[in-house]
């Protein structure tokens, strides 16, 4: 084994190791050295090694998603770090645990000139759980104490005194940074200044740790508030659920099935809500976009239960937003949001402990809620289906063709914006785990973030995505470890497609300079230089022929290019949502 001199990259590299962390993403660079050899070595650690740091982060939250486990990214010092901060956002809000590990140069060679030296305490301020401003170890400081000469012995004495402190306080501190990201579900940052020599190395670690151990979260249950929310929902006969972002099998079928039969609930779902059940109203948009103010009122809940992370449709948080609810309440064990600006309690405790709560207190009531609601639910399915038969080649109808044809053993990424919306008009196969990165919505880390997922997958990964957020994100394709069956679809709508869809004025000047940003870029070349299959199609009977031998065994990733005409696709999506109520 080779592990690094420095007594602090020990720490660091042990603390990960006995915390559970598995799996770490390294950047290139020297001032990281210290922590990239030794990780690099470790038995129990497997790392990875990707250039662009931006990447690199949204790959180690992909694995983070799939293992549900703390990931690390290691960098360099520098504007290496503040590439990490689109995944860190994401992290944030999706609840993701990224520990984020960044070297630095001592505190007094910042600010003086030196190069690749930015201001990196705290840097990610604004949205991470706990930054750990590590210290450095004066023993490892010959730069500045020693200089070459001999210091004299009180003054040394005095120094050991010092570091042994440090030591202890640095331990702490990532002790406590590990822990939070664990028990929190978020990103974490480590900040390790090192002196040079940066490259020195030893058989074994020296440096001896210390575990604390992170605190098991309970569920306690507040009986007041639980009380409350059961005479709430007790005395409702129009109760509703939405089910954000969720992890597939998190909550218990019994209990899914608990709400799908109750006839005083409507269950909305979205496709990364990864639940199902038949009396479920998946394609929230489908239900609601075509809604009079009477119906809106006839909908309106009485009271409202969240569950999950975010929420995609924008059409519904407008809805309660107009129309809310008495009460809101919210049940998971992370952070809770006041999307609807009436948010009574959060229920800070598993769904599946909430619902059994639930199920034995007696809250059945006599409604038609469900029932009537079911019925529309059932118009709009023909009238979706009649739609879809007669629709020309388009964004849509490419996405009808790929849902119809994707293997029921896959797990399924989408990109923002358009892709994840369209996504929602169709009925989910129950037997696909879907994913997006909801937490910011953004398109800088889609293909990125799957690719990390595949890499720690025992299934096919398959991502779909616009070309904008492709292109964004190319960088991911710069990877040594895509495995080959995974799959990559481009729409490719020749620009931002969302931005015709979205209430905007097509109308307004330079609207496909500054908007839509149209182009005529291909995926082809791109392929080429990463070694990926590559093949493309423009029509219906192509499409469904390509995708025919698409997800078969290979000996390379694929790519399968999709072009849809730009100026039409959103004149059919609008028509849809005109046919629905016709
Ligand atoms: C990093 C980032 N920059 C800008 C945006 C704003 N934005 C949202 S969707 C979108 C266009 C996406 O285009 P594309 O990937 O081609 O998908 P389409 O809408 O055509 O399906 C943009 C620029 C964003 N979400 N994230």
């Amino acid at each position: 084994m080779t592990y690094p001199k420095i007594p602090l990259a020990q720490q660091v590299i042990q603390l990960c190791a006995a915390k559970g962390i598995a799996h770490v993403v390294i950047s290139p660079g020297s001032r990281n050295a210290p922590l990239t050899i030794g990780f690099a070595s470790h038995p129990e650690i497997k790392t990875y090694s990707i250039v662009d740091e931006r990447c690199a982060a949204f790959f180690a939250l992909g694995i983070a998603q799939e293992l549900q486990q703390p990931v690390a990214v290691v960098c360099t010092s520098g504007s290496a770090l503040l590439n990490y901060y689109p995944a860190i956002a994401e992290a944030y809000y999706s609840k993701i645990p990224l520990v984020v590990i960044s070297a630095d140069r001592p505190k007094h060679l910042i600010d003086v000139g030196d190069g690749q030296t930015i201001r990196q305490e705290n840097v990610f301020e604004k949205h991470i759980l706990f930054t750990a401003n590590l210290a450095q170890d004066i023993e490892d400081n010959n730069e500045r104490f020693s200089g070459g000469e001999t210091i004299p012995s009180f003054i040394l004495e005095k120094l050991l005194d010092i570091n042994e402190a440090r030591i202890d306080e640095n331990q702490e501190q990532i002790n406590r940074a590990i822990n939070i990201a664990i028990e929190n579900n978020g990103p974490v940052h480590i900040n390790a200044p090192f002196a040079e020599p940066l490259y020195e190395t030893q058989d074994s670690f020296t440096e001896e740790v210390t575990v604390i151990a992170q605190e098991e979260r309970g569920d306690v249950f507040d009986q007041e508030p639980l009380n409350t929310f059961l005479e709430d929902w007790g005395s409702a006969k129009k109760r509703m659920v939405i089910i954000g972002v969720n992890s597939p099998n998190k909550i218990e079928q019994e209990f899914l099935n608990y709400l799908g039969n109750d006839s005083a609930t409507i269950v909305f779902t979205e496709s990364t809500s990864n639940t199902h059940h038949s009396n479920f109203f998946p394609g929230i948009d489908k239900i609601i976009a075509p809604l009079s103010d009477k119906e809106f009122t006839e909908l309106q809940p009485d009271v409202l239960l969240t569950i999950g992370g975010l929420i995609v449709s924008k059409k519904i948080k407008v809805f309660l937003r107009n129309y809310k609810p008495k009460a809101h309440y919210h049940l998971g064990e992370d952070k809770a949001f006041d999307t609807f600006f009436c948010l009574k309690h959060h229920f800070r405790v598993s769904e599946n402990s909430f619902f059994k709560e639930l199920c034995f207190s007696n809250t059945v009531v006599e409604s038609n809620y469900q029932k009537e609601w079911l019925s529309v639910k059932k118009n709009r399915e023909e009238k979706h289906k009649g739609y879809l038969r007669e629709l020309p080649f388009s964004d849509f109808k490419a996405f009808e063709t790929i849902l119809n044809t994707l293997p029921n053993t896959i797990v399924l990424h989408l990109s923002n914006s358009s892709t994840i919306r369209y996504i929602q008009l169709f009925d989910s196969n129950p037997n696909i785990v879907q994913y997006c990165n909801r937490g910011t919505s953004g398109i800088d880390g889609s293909t990125s973030t799957a690719i990390g997922h595949a890499a720690v997958s025992e299934k096919q990964n398959v991502l779909i995505t616009g070309d904008l957020s492709f292109f964004y994100d190319s960088n991911a394709l710069w990877n040594t470890n895509i495995p080959k069956n995974f799959r990559i679809i481009v729409i490719n709508n020749s620009g931002g497609g969302i931005f015709r869809i979205l209430p905007g004025d097509k109308n307004t000047k330079n609207f496909e300079t500054y908007f839509e940003t149209s182009h005529s870029l291909t995926a082809e070349h791109l392929c080429k230089m990463y070694g990926v299959d590559y093949s493309a199609t423009s029509d219906d009977n192509s499409l469904k022929d390509e995708l025919n031998s698409f997800f078969t065994a290979s000996d390379s990733p694929k790519l399968l290019e999709v072009f849809t005409p730009r100026t039409v696709n959103d004149m059919l999506l609008i028509g849809y949502f005109k046919h629905l109520v016709d």
